[in-house]
């Protein structure tokens, strides 16, 4: 993310869907200013709703970057709407995080001893669905893949990039409902504040320009 936050262009505004991965678009993209990101799957508690809603933002802010922000599942949801973006952005690039699974779902309830088969997803291959429907995209499995991406930004990121991050599953967010739980047994000021942090709504003003 820290990579992905220097690569895009600074003239960027964001549209997330809701589960594990939450936070990090948050905690590590610096934006413009305080309406450049919209966490729809926060604000409706619902999945599937991140790549309908950049078509939205796309349309709105057809000056900037749109940065979607998406799972496997809440991906897979809404995947009509990546032919909807696709066909329609002027610039958007759209961040999966696929972890094969229900991400949120193993780290509040699986960790708890629940049967974790329901919340696993079959790999889907976003790369080649976003390459199907006429987007740019690259499977990333390790930072050096994100070439791919500066090679878009370099070509002027215009239309589409569907980077495809395969992600661990073991990897817990520190906004997770699990690590909050632990952490409030065992009281750890530090690592509180950074919670605080990454989970409000952390879109700063920036030096960016716009
Ligand atoms: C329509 C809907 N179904 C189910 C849920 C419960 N839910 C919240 S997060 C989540 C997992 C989302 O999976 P994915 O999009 O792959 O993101 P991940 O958690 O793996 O990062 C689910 C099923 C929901 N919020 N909305
Ligand atoms: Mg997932």
């Amino acid at each position: 993310m820290r990579r992905l936050n220097e690569i895009l262009p600074a003239d960027r505004v964001v549209a997330s869907d809701g589960g594990h991965f939450i936070g990090w678009a948050n905690t590590y993209f610096e934006l413009p200013c305080c309406d450049s990101i919209t966490l729809v799957g926060t604000a409706f508690q619902s999945i599937g709703l991140g790549l309908p809603s950049a078509v939205g933002v796309a349309a709105a802010r057809p000056e900037a970057t749109v940065i979607a922000v998406t799972g496997d599942g809440g991906g897979l949801m809404g995947l009509p709407d990546l032919d909807s973006l696709i066909r329609t952005a002027t610039s958007a690039i759209v961040l999966v995080f696929n972890d094969a699974a229900y991400g949120a779902e193993i780290h509040q309830y699986g960790s708890q001893g629940l049967d974790q088969q329901v919340m696993m997803i079959e790999q889907a291959d976003f790369a080649l669905l976003g390459q199907a429907l006429g987007a740019r995209s690259a499977v990333i499995e390790s930072p050096g893949d994100l070439a791919a991406v500066e090679a878009w930004v370099a070509d002027g990121a215009r239309g589409t990039f569907v980077p495809d991050l395969r992600i661990s599953r073991e990897v817990v967010a520190p906004t997770s409902w699990k690590s909050s739980r632990r952490r409030s047994r065992r009281p750890d000021p530090g690592a509180r504040a950074a919670q605080g942090r990454s989970s409000t709504l952390t879109a700063r003003r920036s030096s960016i320009a716009r």
